[in-house]
C-alpha cells in the first residue's frame, strides 16, 4: 500500500517537474527568438503554451513496424484518382503553371506531381500549429534540437516580415506546410510571390506555392529541357552498376542490356543512373539529374520515383509497363476506403472508414487473414481485399 501511494506520488511529481521542464525549456525559447530578431509581440502570441502537443508527441515517437513494399508505397501516392486530380487541376492552374515553367524551366507536369504527392493539390496540408509543434519537438528531448529551434525561429519571421499570419501556420507535425509542404527554413530562402501581391503565401495562394517549387527544384539542379526517368527492362542476369549517381551515358545502358519499357531504342549521351527498387525482376529505373532535384525535396528514393511516375502520368503516359514481382499488389485509396468499409461490415471495430490504414485496421487485416488461412501480414493489399468481396 505504502508502495503505491509512494509511485503514485512520484508520479504526481514527476508530472509536476515535466511541467515545469517544459514552461523553463519554452522561456528560453522566447528568448532565442527575441535574440534572433523576432518581435516580442509575434513572439508572445506564438509561444504561450503550457504544455506539449500530445498529438505530435506521439507521431514523434512511432517507429514504423514494418517497411512498406515499393508497389504499396507507388499504389496510394500514384492511383488513378490522383491522376485524374491533378489533369483536372493541371488545366484550371494551365496559365500559372506555364507561366511557372517558363521562368524557372522546370517541367509544369513535375510541379503539379510535387503538389498532388504533397498535399493531394492542396487537400491536405496538416492540422498541426507549427510553434506548438516545432517548440514540442524543441523541448520534449528530440535529438535535433538545434534543428528544430532554427525551423521555429524561421517560422516566427515569415509572420514578422509580413508573408503569413500567425493563424495560417498549420501544417505537419514535422514541420512542412502549405500547399506543398515546405519546412520554414526553405521557405525562408526559396518561397517566391508568384502572384504578385507583395506577400509570399503558400498556404492560401497556389500560385505562389506551384512558383516556389519550380524555384526549388530550379536552385536544387534541375536542367531544363532533361528527362527526369526512364522506365527500362533490365536482363534478369543483370550484374552491373545500380543507384542513382553511377551515372552513365544511355548508350553504355543500352550495351549493358538495358531497353526501354516503351520499346523505343536507348541511346545518347545523356547520363543517367539505374534503380532497381525491387531487383531486376521489376521494373527498372533510368534516373537523370533532374531526379536528383526532385530527391532533394524530400530525401528519399522512394518519393521522387513517386513524384517521376505521377509527373509522367500527368504528362500522359500509361502506367508503370512492367509488372511489380508481386501477386499481392497494393490498394489505391479508394481501395483502402472500401477495405475499411468492409472490416467494418464485418465487426471489426476500426473507427471510421478514412482510406487510412493505421494500427487498428492492420490488427483487423491480420485477423481476417488468420481465419482465411492467410499468413497474418496486416497488410492491406488485393488479396484480403478480394477475399473480402472488394473489386
Ligand atoms: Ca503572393
Amino acid at each position: 500500500m505504502r508502495r503505491v501511494i509512494l509511485t503514485a506520488l512520484m508520479c504526481i511529481m514527476g508530472a509536476g517537474s515535466a511541467a515545469a521542464d517544459f514552461s523553463g525549456c519554452i522561456a528560453s525559447l522566447k528568448q532565442s527568438a527575441l535574440d534572433a530578431g523576432v518581435s516580442r509581440a509575434v513572439v508572445t502570441e506564438a509561444l504561450a503554451l503550457t504544455e506539449p502537443d500530445d498529438k505530435v508527441l506521439r507521431l514523434s515517437q512511432i517507429q514504423p513496424e514494418f517497411k512498406t513494399p515499393i508497389w504499396d508505397y507507388l499504389g496510394f501516392l500514384v492511383d488513378e484518382q490522383r491522376v485524374a486530380d491533378g489533369r483536372a487541376m493541371m488545366r484550371k492552374y494551365d496559365r500559372v503553371l506555364r507561366t511557372a515553367e517558363r521562368r524557372f524551366g522546370v517541367d509544369r507536369h513535375v510541379i503539379a506531381a510535387v503538389w498532388g504527392v504533397e498535399t493531394d493539390y492542396g487537400r491536405e496540408a496538416g492540422d498541426s500549429f507549427l510553434p506548438h509543434a516545432l517548440a514540442t519537438l524543441v523541448c520534449t528531448g528530440d535529438a535535433r534540437r538545434r534543428f528544430w529551434t532554427g525551423e521555429l525561429i524561421a517560422a516566427l519571421k515569415l509572420v514578422d516580415r509580413g508573408d503569413l499570419a500567425l493563424d495560417e501556420l498549420y501544417g505537419s507535425w514535422a514541420g512542412a506546410f502549405g500547399q506543398t509542404q515546405f519546412i520554414p527554413s526553405t521557405y525562408q530562402r526559396f518561397a517566391v510571390d508568384f502572384d504578385g501581391d507583395g506577400r509570399r503565401d503558400l498556404v492560401r495562394s497556389v500560385a505562389d506555392a506551384l512558383g516556389s517549387t519550380a524555384n526549388y527544384l530550379k536552385r536544387s539542379g534541375w536542367r531544363s529541357g532533361e528527362h527526369w526517368m526512364i522506365e527500362v527492362r533490365v536482363p534478369d542476369s543483370y550484374k552491373g552498376p545500380t543507384g542513382r549517381n553511377r551515372k552513365a551515358s544511355l548508350s553504355t545502358w543500352a550495351a549493358r542490356g538495358l531497353v526501354r519499357a516503351d520499346g523505343e531504342r536507348l541511346q545518347g549521351g545523356e547520363h543517367a543512373g539505374l534503380l532497381l527498387p525491387a531487383g531486376t525482376e521489376g521494373p527498372g529505373f533510368l534516373v537523370f539529374r533532374n531526379f536528383n532535384a526532385i530527391f532533394a525535396y524530400n530525401r528519399a528514393e522512394s518519393y521522387a520515383l513517386a513524384i517521376s511516375h505521377l509527373a509522367d502520368r500527368l504528362a500522359g503516359l500509361p502506367p508503370l509497363r512492367t509488372p511489380w514481382p508481386t501477386d499481392d499488389p497494393g490498394l489505391s485509396r479508394a481501395q483502402r476506403l472500401e477495405l475499411q468499409k468492409l472490416l467494418l461490415s464485418k465487426g471489426y471495430a476500426i473507427g471510421k472508414a478514412d482510406g487510412k490504414i493505421g494500427q487498428a485496421s492492420r490488427a483487423a487485416i491480420a485477423d481476417v487473414e488468420k481465419r482465411l488461412g492467410m499468413p497474418p501480414t496486416g497488410r492491406a493489399g488485393q488479396k484480403v481485399y478480394r477475399a473480402l468481396g472488394g473489386r
